[in-house]
């Protein structure tokens, strides 16, 4: 593992509708992340925080049912700008959130300097929509999509490429709450699915092992975006989209150790911390544990 970290925190909320998750940063620092990590003798340089534009007040500013679209896309770029840099000076991108539309951000940043960036996408949700298939509008369900150049033109062209990842190059683990369209899309797609029906019936060991073997020989690079929602509610309550029957505290870390001793990770995300709908900033510890695995805490 890379032993220069930067972190970046995003206090992003305009990808959906509960106010607190821009405090996600705040309260993953404050749950101790930087002393975590130092402890395992990584060097760190916390960056702060990404400017996030204010919403507008209009009513009318979901155009294209892509609710904050132009506040968001503006929030991205510079999300994508900042983590381009952290990986042009060698350094392991450590972004913390926010809502999950900032992946789009993320990915923007890191895919510029690999030819396969692999994504492990750990999450009740597929994050696969468009504006045209979104029940809600909400630009935290679609990155995925987005990051596959499938999705509003604003969103696609951050950073002027796309796409940023290939769908072959996707794994998503503990999806249990996908859409009608993102069905179809994964199905069209061919993306790899572990949804919580072949985690229980596999095991989480053999969903990492086939994972980790599915992306090992032609990725350059993965990408891990964890979405804290991907946990069971009781264990991670600080959520804005709950799903009951997720990924356990014991299989999340579980993962977490198998990707730190696969030694493929190159970047990771965590988001969805909303710390006004914790308990007792639960979540935001459970996000900094997660981190402390997969970065080697239990296999020192
Ligand atoms: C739903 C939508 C979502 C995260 C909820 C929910 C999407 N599929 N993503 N929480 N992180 O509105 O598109
Ligand atoms: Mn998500
Ligand atoms: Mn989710
Ligand atoms: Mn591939």
């Amino acid at each position: 593992m890379n032993k220069q970290l930067s972190i970046i925190g995003v206090p992003m909320d305009l990808g959906q509708m509960r106010r607190g998750v821009d405090m996600g940063p705040s309260a993953i620092r404050y749950a101790g992340v930087v002393e975590r990590l130092e402890n395992l003798k990584y060097t760190i340089e916390d960056l702060g925080n990404i400017d996030i534009p204010l919403p507008s007040k209009k009513d009318d500013n979901k155009l294209d049912n892509l609710r904050n679209l132009n506040e968001i896309t503006e929030g991205s770029h510079r999300l994508a700008v900042a983590v381009d840099e952290v990986v042009e000076k060698g350094n392991f991108p450590l972004v913390l959130g926010g809502d999950h539309s900032i992946a789009m951000g993320t990915l923007a940043g890191l895919s510029k300097h690999y030819d396969n960036l692999g994504v492990i996408w750990y999450d009740a949700h597929g994050d696969l929509n468009t504006g045209d298939s979104s029940p809600s509008g909400n630009i935290h369900g679609m990155p995925l999509a987005v990051s596959l150049g499938i999705g509003h033109e604003k969103l696609t062209g951050i950073l002027d490429y796309e796409p940023k990842i290939k769908p072959e190059n996707i794994v998503i683990i503990g999806a249990r709450s996908l859409d009608e369209g993102e069905r179809v899309l994964i199905k069209e797609k061919g993306i790899k699915v572990y949804s919580m029906h072949e985690v229980d019936r596999m095991g989480m060991t053999q969903v990492v092992q086939e994972s980790i073997a599915y992306l090992k020989d032609h990725t350059d690079g993965v990408h891990l975006s964890l979405d804290l929602d991907g946990l069971d509610p009781d264990e991670a309550p600080g959520v804005g989209t709950p799903v009951m029957g997720g990924l356990s505290y014991r299989e999340s870390h579980l993962a977490m150790e198998m990707l730190y001793q696969s030694e493929m990770i190159t970047s990771a995300e965590f988001v969805e911390v909303n710390p006004i709908l914790d308990e007792k900033n639960k979540t935001a510890n459970m996000a900094v544990g997660l981190m402390g695995s997969l970065f080697g805490e239990s296999l020192k």
